[in-house]
C-alpha cells in the first residue's frame, strides 16, 4: 500500500457500490428473504444497505465512498448479508426458541491490498478514477450455514491532487 501511496499529495477515494445480490438462500417460510448488507472495514461496521423484502435478488445500487487514510492501514473489506426477520417471524422463532437474530445469507471478503494490485496504481498518473465490477460468490460463516449465491459490486478508486484542493 505504501508504495502508491506515497506519492506527495495525492489523493485517493474509494468507491464501493453495493449492486446487488443474485440466487440467495431461503430464510423465510414463504420460500424468499429480506436481505440486507453490511459493509465492514477492517472488523468496523462503516454501512449498511436497506432491506429489499421478499426477495432473492435484491437489487440495491447503494455507493459507500471513503477517504483513504494514509496514516491507517486497511485491511480488509467484508460485506456480509442477512435476512431481516419481521415481528412475526420473531414469534415464530421464539415458540421454536431460537434466537432473536436475522439470519445469515452470506459474506464476502477483499483483501484491501489485493483490491490495489488489480487497479496497478503504480502505472498511473495522479488524477485518475477507475471502477470495475466484481462479482463474488458468497461464503459460510461456519460449517453449518446454508449459503448460496453471489454478490456484485462496483469498486472504485479516485485519485486527485491535494494541492488543486480549495
Ligand atoms: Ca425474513
Amino acid at each position: 500500500m505504501r508504495s502508491f501511496l506515497s506519492k506527495k499529495n495525492v489523493e485517493y477515494k474509494l468507491s464501493i457500490n453495493i449492486l446487488k445480490a443474485t440466487n440467495l438462500e431461503t430464510a423465510d417460510k414463504n420460500g424468499l428473504s429480506d436481505p440486507y448488507a453490511i459493509l465492514y472495514i477492517d472488523g468496523k461496521e462503516r454501512a449498511r444497505t436497506e432491506v429489499k423484502k421478499e426477495t432473492l435478488n435484491p437489487k440495491w445500487s447503494e455507493q459507500i465512498i471513503f477517504p483513504l487514510d494514509m496514516k491507517k492501514q486497511m485491511r480488509l473489506i467484508e460485506i456480509w448479508v442477512w435476512d431481516k426477520d419481521g415481528f412475526r417471524d420473531k414469534c415464530r422463532d421464539v415458540f421454536k426458541k431460537k434466537t432473536f437474530s436475522d439470519d445469515f445469507l452470506g459474506k464476502i471478503e477483499i483483501p484491501v491490498e489485493k483490491l490495489f494490485k488489480t487497479f496497478n496504481l503504480s502505472k498511473k498518473g495522479v488524477d485518475f478514477e477507475q471502477f470495475i465490477e466484481l462479482s463474488k460468490p458468497l461464503l459460510k460463516n461456519h460449517e453449518d450455514d446454508n449459503v448460496k449465491g453471489e454478490i456484485v459490486l462496483e469498486v472504485g478508486i479516485v485519485a486527485m491532487d491535494g494541492d488543486n484542493e480549495a
